[in-house]
C-alpha cells in the first residue's frame, strides 16, 4: 500500500475544462479513455477565472507525467491555447458548444492559433470530446503495443456494430 506522503502514480492524459458546465461534454473523452484502459485525470482549469491554476497546471504538466493534454472550453475559449503556450506536450482542443453562438465562437477561438504554438482542434461538442479521447489514445499507442491492440479492437468493434442496411 502506498504511503500517504507518496505521489499518486502519474497518468498519461490530462482532461481539463474551463467550467463544471463543460463536464457534460468533456466526460465523453473520459469515457472513451476508460473503455481503452488509458489513465486520465480530469480537472477544472479556467483561463479567465483561475489564471494561477492554469499557469501551475501548464508549467507543471511535463513533471506531472502527462503525455497528452485534452482541453475543452466554450465561448472565448483561451484555455487550450494558453496551456499550449506553456508546455511542449500535445494539446487537443475541444470547442464546447456555447449558448450564444452554438460553439462557433469556441471553435474559432481554439482553431485559429497563430503559427508557432499549435493546438490540434477537434469538432464542436460531444463528437469532439470523444475524438479527442481517441486521438490521445492514438498518440500514446505509437509507443504502447498493448494500447495499440486495444485501440484496433475498439475500431473493429465499431465497424462490426454498423449494420449493412437501415432498420
Ligand atoms: C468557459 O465559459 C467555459 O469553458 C464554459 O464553456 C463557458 C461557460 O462557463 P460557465 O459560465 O457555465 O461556468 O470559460
Amino acid at each position: 500500500m502506498a504511503e500517504p506522503s507518496q505521489k499518486p502514480d502519474p497518468v498519461p492524459v490530462a482532461i481539463i475544462m474551463g467550467s463544471q458546465s463543460d463536464w457534460e461534454t468533456m466526460s465523453g473523452a473520459a469515457s472513451v479513455l476508460d473503455a481503452l484502459g488509458v489513465g486520465h485525470d480530469c480537472r477544472i482549469v479556467s483561463a479567465h477565472r483561475t489564471p494561477d491554476r492554469l499557469i501551475d497546471f501548464a508549467k507543471g504538466a511535463v513533471d506531472s507525467g502527462f503525455k497528452v493534454i485534452i482541453a475543452g472550453a466554450g465561448g472565448a475559449a483561451h484555455l487550450p491555447g494558453m496551456v499550449a503556450s506553456m508546455t511542449r506536450l500535445p494539446v487537443l482542443g475541444v470547442p464546447v458548444s456555447s449558448k450564444a453562438l452554438s460553439g462557433l465562437d469556441s471553435l474559432l477561438s481554439i482553431v485559429q492559433m497563430p503559427g508557432g504554438i499549435p493546438v490540434a482542434t477537434l469538432a464542436i461538442g460531444p463528437a469532439g470530446a470523444k475524438n479527442a479521447g481517441l486521438l490521445a489514445a492514438s498518440i500514446l499507442a505509437t509507443n504502447d503495443a498493448a494500447l495499440a491492440e486495444r485501440l484496433d479492437a475498439w475500431r473493429t468493434a465499431q465497424s462490426e456494430s454498423v449494420g449493412e442496411r437501415p432498420v
